[in-house]
C-alpha cells in the first residue's frame, strides 16, 4: 500500500458549525471498523486513462473551472480526497490511475472494495469505448464478488462533444453492451445506473447528486419533509443543496428537470458571489454563507426562486409561482418547521449509534415515523396556504 498518497487529505472539520454538531454528516460506511479506515462512505472513481476522472473530482468538489482541467497531470497513484472540510457532504473520493491492473499486488482490492459505497466508472464517449467496456465488466464483477452492496454508476462522459441524437445512441449502445457483457459472465443480477455527463454543463453535478443521494440513509425522510413543505406552501419544486459543491442531497418526489436544477445552481452562485462582495463583515472570518443567508429572485415569467439557509452547509432552494408568493409569511413559517424537522432527523442519527432505520427504512422523529400520514402536519399545515 505504499503507493497510496494522502497529499490531498482535507483538513479535518474544525467544529465551528453554527447550527449543528461537528459530526453532522453522513453515517459511516458499513465497512469493517477494525481495519482502521475512516468511517466515511467511500466513492471510487475508476475508468481508463484520460477518461476525465480527475477533472470530475476537481470541478465538482474543488471549484476548478472546466477549462483548467486541460492542464491536469495524469494520475499515477490512488489519490484519496476527503470531502468534509467545509461541506455537509462527507465522504472520501478515491481517484484511481487509469492503468490500474488487478494483477498488481500493491493494491489490496479486498480493502478497496470492502469499504466502498459507490463505484463510479467513467467512460469517454468521444473515444472508442470497447476497451472501457471490458474494464467496466472486469471491475464491476470483481468488486461485486468482494462487496455486493456497492452501487455501480456508469458516467458516459464528455458528451458535450455529441449531438442530442448521438448522445442517446451512445447511451443505448453502452447500456446494451454493458448489460450483455454482464449476462455473458453470469452476473446479470448486478444493477448498473447510467448517466450522461460533461464537466462543461450541470450534468456532472446532477449525476453526482444522484450518486451521493444513494449513500444517504436519511433520504426517504428528507424527501418526505420536502414533499410536505411543498404541499403546504404551494411550492412547485424544492431542492436541498449542499452549498459548497452545489450537489443536491434531496429533492421532492416530482421529477427533476435540468433547467430548474440549473436555475437553482445559478442562484446559489449569485448569492455566494454577492455576499462575498457585500455581505462579509470585516471583523469576522469570511463566510459568504451563514445564518442570515436568504434570497429572492423574481423571473420575468411569473416564477419566483427563493433560497433559505438550513444550516452551515445546506440551503433550501424553492421554485414557485409568483401569485403563490403572496403567502410569504406562511412559507417562512413552514420553512422554520421544516428546518426544525431536518435538525431532528440528524440529531437523532448522531445520538443513536445503532442503525437508525426502521422496517420501512425511515428514521423516527419524536416517536413518530416520519413517513406516513399526519406527520408534522399540525405544524406544517396551514389551511390558508393554498386558498
Ligand atoms: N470535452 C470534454 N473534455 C473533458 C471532460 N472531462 C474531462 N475532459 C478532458 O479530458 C482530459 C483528461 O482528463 P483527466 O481528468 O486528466 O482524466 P483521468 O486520466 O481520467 O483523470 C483533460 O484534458 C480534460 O480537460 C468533459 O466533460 N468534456
Ligand atoms: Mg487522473
Amino acid at each position: 500500500m505504499s503507493s497510496y498518497q494522502d497529499d490531498e487529505e482535507g483538513v479535518p472539520f474544525d467544529g465551528q458549525a453554527s447550527s449543528f454538531p461537528k459530526d453532522f454528516g453522513y453515517s459511516g460506511f458499513e465497512g469493517d471498523p477494525e481495519n482502521g479506515f475512516d468511517h466515511k462512505p467511500r466513492i471510487l472513481l475508476m475508468g481508463l486513462r484520460r477518461s476525465g476522472k480527475s477533472s470530475i473530482q476537481k470541478v465538482v468538489f474543488h471549484k476548478m473551472s472546466p477549462n483548467e482541467t486541460l492542464f491536469l497531470e495524469s494520475t499515477n497513484k490512488i489519490i484519496k480526497d476527503d470531502i468534509n472540510n467545509s461541506s455537509f457532504v462527507q465522504f472520501q473520493i478515491w481517484d484511481f490511475p487509469g492503468q490500474i491492473d488487478f494483477f498488481d499486488s500493491c493494491y489490496d482490492f479486498e480493502m478497496i472494495f470492502g469499504g466502498c459505497g459507490a463505484l463510479v466508472f467513467v467512460i469517454d464517449a468521444q473515444d472508442d469505448y470497447n476497451e472501457a467496456l471490458n474494464k467496466l465488466n472486469l471491475f464491476v464483477t470483481k468488486a461485486y464478488k468482494i462487496n455486493p452492496n456497492i452501487k455501480f454508476e456508469v458516467f458516459i462522459h464528455k458528451v458535450d462533444g455529441l449531438g442530442d441524437d448521438s448522445k442517446m445512441e451512445c447511451q443505448r449502445d453502452i447500456h446494451q453492451r454493458a448489460i450483455d457483457d454482464l449476462a455473458d459472465s453470469s452476473f446479470e443480477h448486478i444493477h448498473l445506473s447510467f448517466h450522461l455527463t460533461s464537466i462543461y454543463d450541470h450534468s456532472i453535478f446532477e449525476a453526482f447528486s444522484k450518486v451521493v443521494q444513494k449513500l444517504i440513509t436519511q433520504l426517504p425522510a428528507l424527501e418526505n419533509l420536502l414533499n410536505i413543505l411543498n404541499t403546504n406552501s404551494a411550492i412547485e419544486k424544492s431542492f436541498l443543496f449542499d452549498v459548497v459543491s452545489k450537489i443536491y442531497i434531496a429533492t421532492d418526489s416530482t421529477p427533476v428537470d435540468m433547467q430548474s436544477y440549473e436555475l437553482c445552481c445559478d442562484m446559489i452562485d449569485v448569492v455566494i458571489d454577492l455576499s462575498s462582495i457585500y455581505g462579509v463583515k470585516e471583523e469576522q472570518e469570511p463566510a459568504a454563507f451563514d445564518k442570515e443567508s436568504s434570497s429572492l429572485i423574481k423571473l420575468n415569467n411569473g416564477t419566483v426562486l427563493y433560497l433559505r439557509e438550513v444550516n452551515q452547509f445546506l440551503a433550501l432552494v424553492c421554485i414557485l409561482r409568483e401569485d403563490n408568493f403572496d403567502h410569504k409569511g406562511i412559507i417562512d413559517y413552514n420553512f422554520l418547521c421544516f428546518r426544525n424537522a431536518i435538525q431532528q432527523v440528524f440529531e437523532l442519527r448522531n445520538k443513536t449509534q445503532s442503525p437508525l432505520t426502521n422496517s420501512i427504512g425511515s428514521p423516527v422523529v419524536n416517536g413518530k415515523n416520519i413517513i406516513g400520514e399526519g406527520h408534522l402536519s399540525p405544524t406544517l399545515t396551514d389551511e390558508h396556504a393554498l386558498s
